[in-house]
Order: structure tokens, then sequence, then C-alpha cells
């Protein structure tokens, strides 16, 4: 399958160093010194651009609306070899988990694993050297000075690092372990009490003809709090961010299935509102177990009721998972 490009995770720039300060042409003015020597000084360093992590981001979306950044060109030289003043170094901000590439060699540059941590992308250009330094014993008033240096130019791709493609969401013992593992031939562990699983645990579906692949994370249950923090709510919505779109499972035994949906969404919306542009699919599990009527739609979205533990229903589920990741993969190719 092609990878696809969630419009959050990635960003196209140009970054430029900032231009070296130009050397100065300058002699030295003194009363009764009416020819002094060159005291023209050298222009400062023109500014370096980093990309450095930070730890309240969560997207890109902040560079999407940037094409082209440039540090602060270094000041030229001074008379009385006066160095001009470097230029400032330019810092841009991404989230933990960004994978930098250079976007015409597809180099891999770096990747920001840490708050604070900055990888230089773009060298700014050194300064020119100012005419103090081209006096010679043939040349006693040189006319000339260098240039400063013009920065690096560089295009960069910044790609934030998903964990999975999709993340399986629900409150507690709905039976997200169980659809993770009837998907996948995972072993993530099952059991009838609620908080059984504690940490994402992934697993991968595969086409019929192993063609393409889907990477699963079945995500500890949310409880209604969670985006304060409840229950380590805020972890686990953290490991939501990191997946392109989101199964939600619903389990009628447990209560009104659509009011479940909406109170998860709640939490979702309180704690990033970016999480509700994901894709979603709505899936209401353990209907071997339940009588009652079931919403065909929720939410303008279609439902599709399966038994995660007998293995009904899960053969739509899966064209229903590759047709989505096929259209996005569609839409970012155009
Ligand atoms: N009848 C029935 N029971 C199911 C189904 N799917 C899961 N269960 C049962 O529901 C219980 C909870 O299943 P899990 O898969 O551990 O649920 P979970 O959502 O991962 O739970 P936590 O990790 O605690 O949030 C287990 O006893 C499963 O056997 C189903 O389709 N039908
Ligand atoms: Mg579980």
């Amino acid at each position: 399958m092609p990878r696809v490009e969630n419009k959050l995770d990635v960003a196209y720039l140009a970054v430029k160093g900032g231009k070296g300060g130009d050397g100065m042409v300058h002699f030295r003015r003194e009363k009764y010194v009416p020819r002094g020597g060159p005291d023209g000084g050298d222009g400062g360093k023109g500014g370096d651009v980093y990309i450095v992590g930070d730890k309240s981001l969560r997207t890109l979306a902040h560079l999407m609306d940037k094409r082209f950044l440039k540090a602060e060109d270094g000041k030229p030289g001074g008379p009385k070899k006066m160095k001009g003043a470097s230029g400032k170094d330019l810092y841009i901000k991404v989230p933990l988990g960004t994978v930098v590439y250079d976007a015409d060699t597809g180099e891999k540059i770096g990747e920001v694993l840490k708050h604070g941590q900055k990888i230089l992308v773009a060298r700014g250009g050194k300064g020119g050297r100012g005419n103090v330094h081209f006096k010679s014993p043939t040349n006693r008033a040189p006319q000339i000075a260098e240039p400063g240096e013009e920065g690096e130019f560089r295009r960069i791709k910044l790609e934030l690092k998903t964990i999975a493609d999709v993340g399986i969401v629900g409150f507690p013992n709905v039976g997200k372990s169980t659809l993770l593992n009837t998907l996948t031939g995972a072993k993530s562990k099952v059991a009838n009490y609620e908080f059984t699983t504690l940490n994402p645990y992934l697993g991968v579906l595969k086409d019929d003809l192993g063609l393409h692949h889907l990477v699963l994370v079945d995500i500890p249950g949310l409880i209604e709090g969670a985006s304060q923090g409840r229950g380590l709510g805020h972890e686990f919505l953290r490991h939501i961010q990191r997946t392109r779109a989101l199964v939600f499972v619903l389990d009628p035994t447990r209560g009104d299935v659509e009011e479940q949906y909406y109170k998860l969404l709640e939490e979702m919306e309180k704690y990033d509102p970016e999480i509700l542009n994901k894709e979603r699919i709505i899936v209401i599990n353990k209907i071997d177990a339940y009588d009652g009527d079931l919403p065909d739609e929720i939410d303008d979205i279609k439902t599709i009721k399966i038994s995660a533990l007998l293995g009904i229903g899960i053969e739509r589920l899966i064209e229903v998972l590759f047709d989505l990741f096929k259209r996005l993969a569609g839409r970012e190719n155009r």
C-alpha cells in the first residue's frame, strides 16, 4: 500500500542560512595622516537554520502555510576593523518524533526525539574579509574586500512518524484487544475485566495477496475524564494522536452505543481537537451477545456490526479498512 500521508504529518520547506556580511573597504582617517592604511572590518556570519524538538507540539500543522524560511543575514564589517554582527539563527519547532529528510536526495538528516534537540539543516554563510587583510608590500591601499558567502539552501521534508495506521479505540472491556487479535493474529491479552490492556499493542493486517498491509494498534480503554488525565488518559490519548485513522469499538451490552461514541469523541476533542480530523470507522461489537436493535448509522457513518470473538463481520471490516486507506492514498497522490 502506498504510504498514506496525512496532511498534518508531512511538511515540505525550503530553508536558507543567512548570507554572510560583506567585508568593508575602508582606510584609517586620522588628523594629519592623509593616507591611512586599510582598516575595513570583516562581515558577520549569517545565521544557521535548525530544526528543534518541542514537546508541546503534536503536528506539523503550523508549518503547512510556510514555504521558505531563512535565517538572518550577517551585518557588514565596519571601519576600524570592526566585525559585523552575526545574523540570528533560526529555530523551526517540530513535535517529537519528527524525521527530517533532504527533500531532493531523500537522505535522512536526522530524527528529533527530545525536547530542545537541535538539528542543523542549513548553515549560514561566512562573513567576507575586510580590506585590512589584503594589505601587502606591493599594495598598501587595497580597494578590495570579500563579499559575504551565501547561506546554504536546502529543501527539506519533515515527517511525523506515526506508530500505526489505525488506532482501535473504545471504553474498557468492549473487545478492542479481541478485535486486534482476530484481524491480525496478534496476541494482545484478552480478559473479562477493565484495563486488561495497559500498553499499546501492535498488529499487522495484510490483504489477501499480502501486497498491502496496515499497522493497527490496540489502545488501552478510555474512560470519561480521560482528557483530564483520568485512568492514564493522557498517555493513551497521545497514542491516538500518532495514528492516521480510528476504529471506534462500541459495546451494546454496556449501554447505548451512540452515547458511547459521542462520549469518546468528547474526550478526544477536549484533549486535542485535531484528533477529530482523523478518518473514523465505527464498529459495533459483541452482536452475538446482544438481541436489541442497533443503529445502521451513527454521525453519518455506516456502522459495521461484528463479533470479534466469533469472527462475524470481520471480512466486511477488513474491506472497509483497505478501501479507506486506498482512498486516502489516492487523495494524497493527486
Ligand atoms: N460475546 C462476546 N464477547 C466478546 C467479544 N469480543 C470480546 N469479548 C469479550 O469481552 C471481554 C473483553 O475483551 P478484551 O478484548 O480484553 O477487551 P478490551 O476492550 O481490550 O479491554 P481493555 O483492554 O480492558 O480495555 C473478554 O471477555 C472477551 O472475550 C464478542 O464479539 N462477543
Ligand atoms: Mg484490551
